[in-house]
């Protein structure tokens, strides 16, 4: 009879093995054929009141299949922690697919740059908000609600009179309020214009604003601050360029240009034939600016600059149109890996 139940044993045992498809459902088996209480443990449990001549019988067979179910246990544990075993159809000596790594937005890599260069010359790094209202982004920077200058800035106004910012500048007034000189920052941060797209110009772009004020600041520091950012930058031997420009909250300003990196001073598509790429608007901020702040300016002055990030990578990278930044291109996004 033993033997018999023996039998029935291994073979329920077996297929219910197979069938087990998870580690919980094999625990449970084990404690229904191996455990304590299990099938076959009863059973080696009564052989010990068999005849001498059937215990033999019945107790080599027993530790047989015990052996047996014991083995195929662990070979079917194996099978579910190593997952599905492989299948024929899959050929395994075929090449992997090889993984594709992401990597910095060029945008990305030269505001790092930017912030790395500004930081070895002692400035600290803040940023504010896109949302910006009327009074920072013009009146705060002399330009009263009807300055003309106002239509330098093509600006997407929002519904409830706030604006998207459309330079750094309003930080200049934000920072100068909350704190007093000596100040010597860097506001990397997006802007937005409403304007036409063409190879040099994007609706949304990046600035890094500067501004430094103190006792006894003057247009040399401020020429020389910008010339030594373009040489750690591009090289001592870059040509750059300061002419006249006229911002309403700066007395004097000038803009900066770089020599064109992809025609070299020569004209080309990027520097619209010039030979030079405009980066940056700067000036001694206008003593009206800084008397709204509650900065005297017969004891302080201080200088700001603001330049656009992209126009960077377009110089170092040779990049002919700025529409591709942000087109989410990945056959131009790849080339920065
Ligand atoms: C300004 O925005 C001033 N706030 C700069 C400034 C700051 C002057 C502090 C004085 C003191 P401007 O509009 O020229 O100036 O823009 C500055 C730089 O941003 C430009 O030189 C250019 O590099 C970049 N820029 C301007 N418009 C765009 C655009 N549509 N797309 C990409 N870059 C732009």
């Amino acid at each position: 009879m033993f033997l018999e139940e023996l039998g029935k044993i291994e073979e329920e045992a077996g297929r219910e093995l197979r069938e087990a498809d998870s580690q919980d459902k094999l625990s449970s088996w084990h404690t229904r054929y191996l455990g304590r209480k299990g099938r076959l443990t009863s059973i080696l449990k009564s052989i010990g009141a068999l005849s001498l001549e059937n215990r033999k019988e019945v107790g080599s067979k027993a530790n047989q299949v015990k052996e047996r179910l014991s083995l195929s246990f662990s070979q079917r544990k194996d099978e579910l922690s190593c997952g599905p075993s492989l299948r024929e159809d899959v050929d395994i000596t075929l090449p992997g697919r090889p993984f594709t790594y992401g990597s910095l937005h060029p945008t990305t890599k030269v505001l790092r740059e930017i912030c790395t260069i500004f930081s070895g010359l002692g400035f600290g790094v803040v940023e504010g908000p896109e949302i910006e209202e009327d009074y920072y982004n013009f009146e705060a920077l002399n330009m009263p609600e009807d300055h003309p200058a106002r239509d330098m800035w093509a600006t997407l106004w929002m519904e409830n009179g706030l604006l998207l910012r459309t330079h750094t500048s309003p930080m200049q007034i934000r920072i100068m309020e909350r704190a007093s000189p000596p100040i010597r920052v860097i506001i990397p941060g997006r802007c937005y214009r409403y304007e036409a797209t063409d190879a040099t110009h994007e609706s949304m772009f990046y600035q890094v604003e500067g501004l430094a004020v103190d006792k006894g600041i003057t247009l040399a520091h401020l020429k020389g601050t910008l010339t030594e950012f373009s040489h750690l930058l591009f090289g001592e031997e870059r040509k750059i360029r300061f002419r006249c420009d006229y911002f309403p909250f700066v007395e004097p300003g000038m803009e900066m240009s770089i020599e064109c990196l992809s025609c070299q001073g020569k004209g080309c598509r990027t520097c619209r034939g010039s030979g030079w790429l405009e980066i940056l608007g700067a000036g001694m901020v206008h003593p009206r600016v800084l008397e709204r702040v509650n900065i005297d300016p017969e004891v302080y002055s201080g200088f700001a600059f603001g330049m656009g990030v992209e126009r960077i990578p377009m110089l170092k990278y040779r990049i002919d149109d700025i529409r591709h930044f942000y087109a989410d291109d990945l056959r131009f996004l790849a080339q920065f890996r």
